[in-house]
């Protein structure tokens, strides 16, 4: 059975970063199940298994981001939203037709906005995975891409070697701490001020004509190994 959780793994991995997907890990769903996914029914009682993809965003569009969101930035969100669902829609095709059952989970799906809630955190779905941990910028932070990143999840029953998550923190950097307009990251990711930041994305929103609430700046300071001798990137 381990040989075959194993062979499950890497033949998924494959298909992933085939598909597109840059980063791919599992966790299982047994921890989460309480704190992150709300799902409507009884979806989650048997799909044991999260799949967590990550893809990187491009370098040079968030670059441009200054003080708000470009149009060239609301542009590569939502593709990059479309390629997220397309990769994990293909992902669970291949694992139905393997006998299985699958579920994927959409990129950018709000369920409750009053909450500001999706049916899964894939936030919380990757960091069980060791894709990255929870930055002081609320966002999923990796080591080779930081938070330049978004993520994709689906749930499934195949069997799978599960993951760990990471032993690690974003240690002495702060780059992402005076950046914000609206001051909404502190020291903690748990004082992260989500209304603050929800406010100043409904000002972009309207101010700037984008359809879709984004920002990007403390996504665009956050770069890892990805901003490694970038001189523009110190730029913040
Ligand atoms: C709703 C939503 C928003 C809302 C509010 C989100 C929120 N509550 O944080 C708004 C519109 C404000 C928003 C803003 C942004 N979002 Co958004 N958003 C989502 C969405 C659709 C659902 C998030 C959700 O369900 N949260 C549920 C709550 C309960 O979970 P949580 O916020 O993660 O954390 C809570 C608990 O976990 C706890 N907690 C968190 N950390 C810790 C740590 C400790 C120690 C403890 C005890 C507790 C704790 O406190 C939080 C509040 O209750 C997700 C997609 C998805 N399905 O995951 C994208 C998503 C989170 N967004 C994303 C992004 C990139 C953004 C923006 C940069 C906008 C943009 N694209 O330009 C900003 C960033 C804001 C920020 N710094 O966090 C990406 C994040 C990628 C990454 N690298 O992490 C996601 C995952 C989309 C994707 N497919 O990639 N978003
Ligand atoms: S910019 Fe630095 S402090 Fe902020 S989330 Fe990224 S690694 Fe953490
Ligand atoms: S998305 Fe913008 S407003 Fe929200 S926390 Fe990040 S920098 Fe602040």
């Amino acid at each position: 059975m381990e040989d075959k959780k194993e062979q499950n793994y890497n033949l998924l991995k494959k298909k992933a970063f085939d598909l597109g997907a840059h980063l791919f890990g599992v966790a299982n769903t047994e921890p989460l199940k309480q704190r992150f996914l709300e799902i409507e029914g009884t979806y989650m009682d048997d799909l044991p298994y999260a799949i967590s993809l990550g893809f990187p965003l491009s370098k040079r569009i968030l670059k441009g981001i200054v003080d708000h969101p470009t149009k060239l930035y609301f542009f590569h969100y939502q593709r990059m939203n479309i390629l997220i669902d397309t990769v994990t829609i293909k992902l669970t095709n291949i694992i139905q037709d393997m006998g299985y059952e699958a579920l994927p989970i959409p990129s950018s799906q709000v369920i409750d906005w009053k909450e500001q809630k999706a049916h899964i955190s894939h936030k919380h779905v990757a960091k069980e995975a060791g894709l990255g941990w929870i930055g002081r910028n609320n966002l999923l932070v990796t080591k080779r891409y930081g938070s330049c990143l978004r993520l994709g999840t689906i749930l499934t029953d195949i069997p799978l070697k599960a993951d760990s998550p990471l032993d690690q923190d974003c240690g002495l950097c702060r780059r992402c701490l005076n950046v914000c307009p609206v001051n909404a990251i502190h020291e903690s990711p748990a004082d992260f001020d989500h209304i603050a930041c929800y406010e100043q994305l409904k000002i972009f929103q309207k101010k700037h004509n984008i359809r879709h609430m984004i920002c990007g700046i403390c996504v665009k300071v956050c770069l890892g190994e990805f901003g490694k001798n970038d001189k523009l990137s110190q730029k913040v």
